[in-house]
C-alpha cells in the first residue's frame, strides 16, 4: 500500500512539472502591478523653457533625489522622449534619483528607459548606471556628438531583474559629474512571470 501511494505522488509531481514547463516567460497578471509611477518625470510641473535643480534628500514627484543634485527640465527646454519633461542626472554635480515599488519574489521585472545626454557642454560621452537595491544592474553611456537640444537622439535601454522581496528600489545615477550629464525619460517597469523547470 505504501509503495502504490508513493507512486501516485511521484506521477502527480511529474505532471505538475510538465505543465509548468509549458510557459517560460510570459507577461505578468494585473495583480502583479507594482505601483511604480511617473517614469516620465512629469511631476512636479516645471515652468516652460526653464529647469529646476533638486538636491539630495528632496522629493522629485514619485522619486527621491539620493545623491548630489539633478535638473528637471520643463516643456520646451529641450526635446523629450515622452511628455513634456525629462531629467538631467547632473545638476551642478553627479546626481541620482530612486523610487521604491512593490514587487513579488516570484516575478521578474523588465525596466526600460529613454537615454540621451545634455548636449550643451562636455564631456562628449555621458555615463551612468542603474542600481537595483544598491547593486549595479546596468552601466550606460551616451555620446552627444551631433546632438542638439532640438535633436537629443534618445535611445532606449532595458534590462531585467528578479525580485527578492516585497519591495524593490531602482536608482538611476550619473557617473559623469560635470554638470552636463545623462538625460533620462520614459522609465517603465513591467512584471513578467518566470517559471523555472528544475
Ligand atoms: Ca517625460
Amino acid at each position: 500500500m505504501i509503495a502504490r501511494r508513493t507512486g501516485r505522488l511521484v506521477f502527480a509531481a511529474v505532471t505538475v512539472v510538465a505543465l509548468s514547463c509549458v510557459g517560460v516567460f510570459t507577461a505578468g497578471p494585473a495583480s502583479a502591478a507594482t505601483g511604480f509611477s511617473d517614469g516620465s518625470f512629469e511631476s512636479p510641473v516645471v515652468a516652460p523653457h526653464t529647469f529646476v535643480r533638486i538636491v539630495a534628500g528632496q522629493p522629485l514627484g514619485a522619486w527621491t533625489v539620493t545623491k548630489g543634485d539633478v535638473d528637471l527640465s520643463g516643456a520646451g527646454f529641450w526635446q523629450t522622449s515622452d511628455g513634456n519633461q525629462s531629467l538631467d542626472l547632473d545638476g551642478s554635480q553627479a546626481g541620482a534619483v530612486s523610487q521604491t515599488f512593490a514587487t513579488s519574489p516570484l516575478f521578474a521585472y523588465e525596466v526600460s528607459f529613454a537615454l540621451a545626454g545634455n548636449p550643451v557642454d562636455l564631456p562628449i560621452v555621458k555615463t551612468g548606471q542603474v542600481l537595483v537595491n544598491g547593486h549595479v544592474a546596468l552601466n550606460f553611456s551616451f555620446d552627444i556628438t551631433g546632438k542638439t537640444e532640438a535633436n537629443m537622439g534618445y535611445v532606449h535601454r532595458e534590462f531585467a531583474f528578479q525580485a527578492t522581496g516585497s519591495a524593490t528600489t531602482i536608482e538611476f545615477a550619473s557617473t559623469t559629474g560635470s554638470g552636463f550629464g545623462p538625460a533620462i525619460d520614459d522609465v517603465q517597469v513591467h512584471p513578467c512571470l518566470l517559471i523555472l523547470c528544475l
